[in-house]
C-alpha cells in the first residue's frame, strides 16, 4: 500500500459523536410525548445520564485520544413554549462547552438531531411555512451558546431520515403518513437551514456551517435486472444528495416516479453550505417491485463478512465511494457519523480498520476529509430499537450506568494519536452475549425502524 494511503494527515482530527436524547437522560420532547402515545417498548427516560456526567465523558474522549467531540442541542430544552427560551438552559450548554474545550476538545454541535419541544407539530410543523421562522428564532437564541467557541455547526442530522420516518412512514413523530406533506417538509427544513446560518453568521462572524446527511451506499439487487439499476440511480439522487444539492444549488430537486417529485427554490439556498458533514454505515440493496412503493429494501451480505447485530451490511467500499461522490461539492467534508453496533465487542476494531482504509485512499486521491467522528462514544438509545444496540467506544452498563472500555478504545487512541494505520490485534469478545445476524428488509435509518 502506498504510504499516503497509511497516514493520516498531521491535522486530521478524530473524534467522537453523540446526540442528546440519546444520552442526556430526562428530557421531555415531541420523542418522549411519542414514546407514550404510541405505547412504544422502548423509553429513553434517563439516558445514560450524560448530563450529569458529562466532564467523565469528555475525559472518556480524552482517553482515546479524540481532539473533538459533536453534542446536539435539545430544542425542547431550550424552548419549552414557543417563544420562551430558558436563559438558564443556554448557559447550562454554553458551560458545558466551555468546559469541553478547556478538556481540549473542538466542539462540533448540532442544533437539530431529530427532536423537537411538544408545541412544534402542533404549532409551527414542517410542512407550514411557519416553521422556518420558529427554527430561525430558536438557532437566534443558540447564537448565545457558540458566541466565541470556534464550534463546528450542524443546523440538521439526516434531514432526509426525519422526512421518510416521520411524513412518509409516519412511524416517528410527527407520525405523518403523507408523501404529499414529505418534500414541503423537507424543502422548510433547507429553508431553516439557510435562515440559520444567516442568523449564526450575524450574531457571531463566519463560523463554519453544515448538516449531517445520512448516506447509503446503493446496489441493484438484482445485477441483470435494468429497472433495480435505475432505482439505484434515482434513490442515490434523491435520498443521498439531493438535500446536499439543495443548499448548493439553490433549488431541491427530487424524482421518485409513482411516489413523489419536486422542483422547488431554496431562497438563497445556493451557496448556503460551509461544509458537507457525512453519516455513512451500510450498503442497501433495491428491487423494483410492480406496486407502491415499487421497490424493497433489503440488507444482504454478499461479501459473507457477517452483518452487524442489528442486520446492517459492512461495506467500507461504500465509504469510499461516498466520500468521493461528495466531493462533488468542492466542500471541506467531515465524517461526522461512522460506527458499528457490536455488542459483543469483538468487531468495532476490524470494522475500524476496514473504514479507516477506505477513508485513507479517499484522502489519498484528492479528497478533502478533514476529520472523523465515530458514532458513538457510549452505548446510547438507539430510537426505535431502544437500548437493543450497542455502537459505544465505551460499553454502558444500562443499570448502573458504569461505562468500561470496549477493546476498540485501545485501537482508535493508537490511531489517533499516532496517526498511522496498522491492522488491529484480534479482539476477544467484552462480554458472551451471542447475536444473531439476519438479513432485514425495511427502510433507511434504524430510526425509522
Ligand atoms: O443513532 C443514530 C443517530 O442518531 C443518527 N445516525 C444513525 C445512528 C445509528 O443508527
Amino acid at each position: 500500500m502506498h504510504a499516503s494511503k497509511l497516514i493520516f494527515p498531521p491535522n486530521f482530527v478524530f473524534g467522537v459523536a453523540t446526540a442528546a436524547y440519546q444520552v442526556e437522560g430526562n428530557i421531555e420532547n415531541d420523542w418522549s410525548q411519542w414514546e407514550r402515545s404510541q405505547s412504544l417498548r422502548h423509553f429513553a427516560g434517563a439516558g445514560v445520564d450524560h448530563w450529569n456526567r458529562y466532564e467523565d465523558d469528555y475525559q472518556l474522549a480524552r482517553d482515546v485520544g479524540a481532539g473533538a467531540f459533536r453534542i446536539s442541542l435539545e430544542w425542547a430544552r431550550i424552548e419549552p413554549e414557543r417563544g420562551r427560551f430558558d436563559e438558564g438552559m443556554l448557559e447550562a450548554y454554553r458551560s458545558r462547552l466551555l468546559a469541553m474545550r478547556a478538556a481540549g476538545l473542538n466542539p462540533v454541535v448540532t442544533l437539530h438531531h431529530f427532536t423537537h419541544p411538544k408545541w412544534f407539530h402542533t404549532e409551527t410543523p414542517w410542512h407550514t411555512p411557519e416553521s422556518v421562522a420558529a427554527f430561525r428564532a430558536y438557532a437566534r437564541a443558540c447564537t448565545s451558546v457558540l458566541r466565541g467557541l470556534d464550534a463546528l455547526v450542524l443546523t440538521f442530522n439526516e434531514p432526509v431520515v426525519l422526512m421518510l420516518g416521520g411524513y412518509v412512514r409516519g412511524v416517528i413523530p410527527p407520525g405523518i403518513a403523507d408523501p404529499n406533506l414529505a418534500l414541503p417538509a423537507l424543502a422548510n427544513m433547507a429553508r431553516a437551514h439557510v435562515a440559520a446560518r444567516e442568523e449564526l453568521h450575524l450574531a457571531i462572524g463566519p463560523v463554519p456551517v453544515g448538516t449531517s446527511q445520512n448516506m447509503l451506499s446503493f446496489a441493484a439487487d438484482r445485477s441483470w435486472h435494468p429497472l433495480d439499476h435505475a432505482l439505484v440511480r434515482l434513490t442515490d439522487a434523491a435520498y443521498n444528495h439531493a438535500f446536499l444539492e439543495a443548499l448548493c444549488t439553490g433549488t431541491l430537486r427530487v424524482r421518485m416516479p409513482g411516489l413523489f417529485s419536486t422542483h422547488t427554490e431554496i431562497a438563497n439556498g445556493r451557496n448556503s453550505l460551509d461544509f458537507v458533514g457525512v453519516n455513512y454505515y451500510t450498503r442497501a440493496h433495491l428491487r423494483f417491485v410492480p406496486r407502491k412503493p415499487f421497490f424493497e429494501f433489503h440488507y444482504r451480505d454478499p461479501l459473507r463478512r457477517g452483518l452487524t447485530d442489528i442486520g446492517w451490511e459492512q461495506y467500507p467500499e461504500g465509504f469510499e465511494q461516498t466520500l468521493q461522490a461528495v466531493r462533488r461539492y468542492g466542500l471541506p467534508i467531515w465524517v461526522t457519523e461512522n460506527g458499528i453496533d457490536d455488542r459483543r465487542g469483538d468487531r468495532r476494531s476490524a470494522y475500524l480498520y476496514t473504514h479507516w482504509q477506505a477513508l485513507l485512499g479517499a484522502l489519498a486521491s484528492g479528497v478533502d476529509v478533514r476529520g472523523y467522528l465515530y458514532w458513538s462514544l457510549l452505548d446510547n438509545f438507539e430510537w426505535l430499537e431502544g437500548w437493543g444496540p450497542r455502537f459505544g467506544l465505551y460499553h454502558v452498563d444500562f443499570d448502573t450506568l458504569e461505562r468500561t472500555p470496549t477493546p476498540a478504545c485501545d485501537y482508535f487512541r493508537d490511531t489517533a494519536l499516532s496517526r498511522v494505520l496498522k491492522p488491529p490485534p484480534p479482539s476477544r469478545p467484552r462480554v458472551e452475549t451471542e447475536a444473531v445476524p439476519r438479513e432485514v428488509e425495511g427502510a433507511p435509518g434504524t430510526v425509522t425502524g
